[in-house]
């Protein structure tokens, strides 16, 4: 900003200058700001979920059109929800910049256009699955509370601070710290300009504290609806049938360096699903309720399955169908659950049903076909991994497993009800997004290591990684090296056809590039395809090649 006589350029409360342009646009910022911390305070009492950066966010996963989200989840991989709640933000911060500098025009357009950011907060959150009319009430009083604010910063913008001193000596002292930010703002355009920029600095102030305030306090409070201690307390009960004890040297991986381990760890299963905020379900409020085509349709607490003496416990592979060629979106756990098929025959489903369409607790809709549900050995609903109950990221308390299917038409985590139904009477979330209503996994396999453009001396040094075909087996694993002839690998031994085999082949590398890539035939006879297909709308398939560079 060029120094000049503020006056020249406006007449005391026009639109006026630069800095003024500048304060406001800032004072935008600053009553968007307490409008956020305000709803994250009702929302505390209110649940989590119907945050309105939330909700927005939620929506907009809703209504994002599939590729988008398919480069979304390509490009921020497990960080998909951290960089929409960023961008929801940054969308958010320079609309309230405009806000700022158009409230300095006319207030009522400001208002408004805080109002209607409140508006669709409102409907965002009131829209949600499992949102109510309540879920309206945090962007509603942020929204009111931010355009208090909006008018408190603008005021002094527009009108001209008492002249009481008509030199201001600059001593510090008695100003205080607004006082000193003003004069090292002010120096050389003053009191004159038509505003008050002590009490526009001042009120800033508070409106900062404010927001810092009922926004820190807000998420805090929200923590209350955690239910980790519920989960750390939980007895799990024993299996009547207990997962078959691994071989010796069933697990490859501690002899080779940079090989996916046999199970996966809790901490680094992969995460895939729609929920922002993970839903939080207190154990004893629990329950699970089957509707539709059964003979008399229960509802069953934890406890209750807790108490089933059929609990089997199975090592199984999940995988999801947005994983790409050599992609990681798949993980092995040692899962402790009801067996499905017995659970659904004793309530008596319909053979006229075709379709189990699962709902959980924040409202996704997960399609599994019933017969597998009925014939898949070991589908069932789980409560346990590894050892521990579900984390809460992974369906606490429970959710729905059926080795073979990809995880958006058998997972359902936090799942709260099961409806016996047909393909032709629902579609459920993905399928009405275009995804495949059936979802059998593809015969996949993987190289963990060497990675991909990998510098390392010519000799010899394990090719290796994973394969997969849940419920068929692998029966074979295939490397190629450039254009030599196929090399049989060897295979970890097979555990159960649900899980997936590691397998390894040393190999004598020569100086220079090398294209590796992996073939995987399952127990049924089905060679990996070579032709690429993207993951949407079936799952991927191709070949995975890394190219790798010895010196
Ligand atoms: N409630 C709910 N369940 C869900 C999903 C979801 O978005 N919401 N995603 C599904 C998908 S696409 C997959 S691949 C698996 C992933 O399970 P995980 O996160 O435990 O690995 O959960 C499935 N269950
Ligand atoms: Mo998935």
């Amino acid at each position: 900003m060029t120094e000049q006589d503020p006056r020249a350029t406006t007449g005391g409360d026009g639109p006026g200058t630069g800095l003024r342009r500048v304060l406001a646009a800032l004072a935008g910022l600053l009553a968007a700001a307490v409008a956020l911390g305000v709803a994250e305070l009702v929302a505390a009492l209110v649940g989590p979920a119907s945050s309105p950066v939330v909700a927005v966010g939620d929506a907009a996963i809703t209504l994002t059109p599939e590729p988008v989200k398919a480069f979304a989840i390509r490009t921020f991989g497990e960080n998909d929800k951290i960089a929409l709640i960023v961008g929801t933000l940054i969308v958010i911060a320079i609309y309230a910049l405009v806000i700022g500098l158009v409230g300095l025009r006319s207030r009522r357009l400001g208002i408004a256009g805080i109002l209607l950011f409140g508006l669709v907060g409102v409907v965002a959150a009131v829209t949600r699955p499992a949102g109510g009319i309540l879920y309206g009430l945090p962007a509603l009083v942020g929204a009111l509370v931010g355009a208090g604010a909006l008018l408190a910063l603008l005021s002094p913008l527009q009108t001209p601070a008492p002249t009481s001193d008509p030199s201001p000596a600059p001593t510090p002292a008695p100003y205080g710290l607004a006082g000193r930010l003003r004069d090292a703002l002010g120096a050389g355009d003053r009191k004159g300009a038509g505003m008050d920029r002590r009490r526009f600095f001042l009120t800033s102030g508070v409106a900062v504290g404010v927001a810092a305030v009922a926004g820190g306090g807000g998420r805090l409070l929200q923590q209350r609806f955690d239910v980790a201690g519920e989960r750390g307390d939980l007895a799990l009960p024993r299996p009547a049938s207990p997962a078959p004890a691994l071989p010796a040297g069933a697990d490859l991986a501690p002899r080779i360096e940079g090989l996916t381990p046999l199970v996966t760890p809790n901490k680094d299963f992969y995460r895939v699903d729609t929920a922002i905020t993970v839903p939080q379900i207190r154990p004893s409020d629990y329950t699970l309720t089957l509707k539709g085509k059964f003979d008399s349709p229960q509802s069953y607490s934890l406890q209750d399955l807790f108490d089933r003496d059929d609990i089997i416990e199975r090592d199984i592979t999940l995988t999801c169908v947005s994983n790409e060629v050599g992609g990681r979106l798949a993980g092995t756990a040692r899962w402790l659950g009801v067996p499905l098929g017995a659970f659904l025959r004793e309530n008596g489903i319909g053979d006229d049903s075709d379709q189990l369409v699962c709902t959980s607790s924040d409202g996704m809709t997960i399609g599994a076909p019933t017969r597998s549900a009925l014939e898949v050995e070991d589908a069932m609903l789980a409560f346990g991994m590894n050892g521990e109950p579900l984390p809460v990221e992974h369906g606490f308390p429970v959710r729905m497993l059926i080795p073979g299917l990809y995880g958006y038409v058998s997972a359902c985590k936090w799942i709260t009800t099961i409806d016996a139904t047909t393909y032709d009477a629902f579609d459920a979330y993905w399928v009405e997004r275009d995804w495949a209503a059936d979802g059998p996994i593809k015969v996949f396999s993987r190289i963990d290591t060497p990675a991909p453009l990998r510098q390392f001396p010519a000799g010899r040094r394990p090719i290796a990684g994973v394969a997969w075909a849940q419920t068929r087996g692998i029966a074979r694993v295939e490397v190629r090296v450039d254009d030599e002839d196929w090399v049989e690998a060897e295979l970890s031994p097979e555990v159960d056809a649900d899980l997936w085999r590691q397998w390894v082949l040393p190999y004598d590398f020569a100086t220079g590039q090398h294209d590796l890539t992996v073939r995987a035939t399952s127990k049924d006879g089905e060679t990996q395809t070579e032709e690429r297909a993207a993951p949407f709308p079936n799952g991927a398939s191709g070949w995975h090649s890394v190219r790798v560079i010895t010196t």
